[in-house]
């Protein structure tokens, strides 16, 4: 007997999925055979792996195992322009941006002036045709374009352009999810942000593979320019947060919950956070979002360190990363031990003390090399360091895609760091005489690939 996982049919198993020990030999349901996470319904294989052998395996093993992206800003087809999908989204994404302005005579002013179209050509040309494209970002776009089956060497858009255009929008999100090899993504939705929530009031639905997550960040981080706002939609606060503010502020979340049925809130969040903390923030933190995520079993995720609009002419281009106070995630994990915390940190400095924390709260999940972290070199060494001082208990990543199409390349990148790091470390463990086999590495990939986030975040109204 060995206990399985069982999802109901393609990637909504969570939460209603419960796990159950089957009998060897035992027929799985047709829902269970039809699932994409890999189930074991035959014995576990318990045969010693050699240490030649360790890493084949653990590259097979990542590479059938469907990842759970926790943290993405896509949005399903029937969002409409909110889903960003195409050749011109891609080579606009606003990583590619930040490297055009650095390369380009045109200034950002006349970039933005630009249809999107003529800025795709634009970054194209200069990022492309007349440089190699070796940055991770730009490399990105030519693993897409191959995988697809387009060429990636091509002097002009044309025909990419009408190749996508010819796409059948919901086979083709299908497509590229079986491509990157992802169960279900988590989108970013902002109940203040006016265009998208006319959607979700239209009764849009994302589907079975885009799941929902409550971005607070104008709630928390620019409460000022938005007390108007939720004072118009029936939710009466005050511009220092006080009063009637809390429970207001509860009320709109809960109505926001119950629209969107959000698997976490999330908020980012400066380097200068601190908390607890004289501020407008750190009340609604106190008095609004963290009661309510206590209340209604729902975890926060943090993502700290980000450092807004250094360079405002490059809009979305425009935000940096600073080294930001830890303690802040120890005084939240310790005043509030029943709520759940995701956490990602911007700042590559911020990573080993995170992990330290971790070790010293269990509601802290570290999950991710955000942005700028996500870079072979770097997510080599993050990742160790968490496989060092926490076993398999961190989300390793997640795509941050803005694009539909970046989910392959940033899935095919994660998969190809991961697979050293984690031969490596089995193949350490094999040399102390620990005895590595398939199952192990198929359960241990399982659980950083959806296993630890579906727990964490299915574990709701339970003590930490
Ligand atoms: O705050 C965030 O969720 C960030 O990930 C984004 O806003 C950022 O622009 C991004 O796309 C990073 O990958
Ligand atoms: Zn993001």
């Amino acid at each position: 007997m060995f206990t399985v996982k069982l999802f109901d049919g393609r990637g909504r198993g969570f939460p209603g999925a419960v796990p159950r020990k089957l009998a060897s030999g035992e027929t799985p349901s047709a829902s269970l055979r039809t699932c994409y996470s890999p189930l074991r319904v035959t014995a576990p294989d318990t045969n010693r792996l050699d240490g030649d052998r360790i890493a084949g395996v653990v590259g097979e093993v990542l590479d059938q195992t469907p990842v759970v992206d926790i943290h993405t800003h896509l949005f399903p087809p029937s969002f409409g322009a909110c889903a960003l999908s195409g050749v011109d989204a891609l080579l606009t994404y606003h990583y590619l941006e930040a490297e055009f302005f650095r390369a380009s005579p045109m200034t950002p002013e006349a970039y933005w002036q630009l249809q999107v179209s003529d800025r795709a050509d634009a970054i194209w040309k200069t990022l492309f045709v007349e440089r190699s494209p070796l940055s991770e970002a730009t490399r990105g776009v030519v693993a897409v374009l191959d995988a697809l089956g387009l060429d990636p060497g091509v002097r002009s858009l044309e025909e990419t352009r009408a190749w996508f255009a010819s796409q059948a929008h919901e086979e083709h999100v299908d497509r590229v999810m079986d491509l990157a090899g992802v169960r279900y993504v988590v989108m970013t939705n902002d109940p203040l942000d006016p265009d998208e929530m006319r959607l979700w009031t239209e009764g849009r639905v994302p589907g079975d593979r885009f799941r929902a997550a409550l971005r607070l960040d104008r709630v928390v981080n620019e409460w000022d320019a938005h007390v108007e706002a939720l004072r118009r939609r029936g939710f009466p606060v005050e511009p220092d947060a006080g009063g009637r503010s809390a429970t207001s502020v509860r009320r709109f979340l809960e109505a926001s919950i119950e629209k969107l049925d959000p698997l976490y809130m999330a908020v980012s969040l400066p380097d200068t956070f601190r908390y607890p903390a004289e501020d407008v923030r750190s009340r609604l933190l106190s008095e609004a979002v963290l009661p309510h995520c206590r209340e209604a079993g729902i975890p926060l995720a943090c993502m700290i360190g980000v450092r807004r609009q250094v360079n405002p002419r490059l809009r979305l281009a425009g935000d940096a990363s600073g080294r930001a106070d830890v303690k802040a995630v120890a005084a939240l994990a310790e005043r509030h031990p029943e709520i759940r915390f995701l956490v990602s940190m911007l700042s590559r400095e911020n990573q080993h003390e995170l992990c330290v924390y971790a070790r010293k709260f269990a509601n802290i999940l570290p999950f991710g090399c955000w942005w700028f972290l996500n870079n072979p070199s770097i997510v080599t060494e993050i990742t160790r360091e968490r496989l060092e001082m926490l076993g398999t208990g961190f989300v390793p990543q997640h795509s941050d895609a803005r694009i539909l199409e970046q989910l392959i390349y940033k899935w095919r990148n994660t998969r190809r760091t991961l697979r050293p790091v984690l031969a490596e470390t089995y193949g350490l463990l094999a040399a102390d005489g620990g005895r590595v086999t398939r199952s192990m590495i198929e359960r241990d990939v399982v659980r950083l690939s959806s296993g630890n986030f579906e727990d964490f975040v299915r574990s709701r109204g339970e003590a930490a």
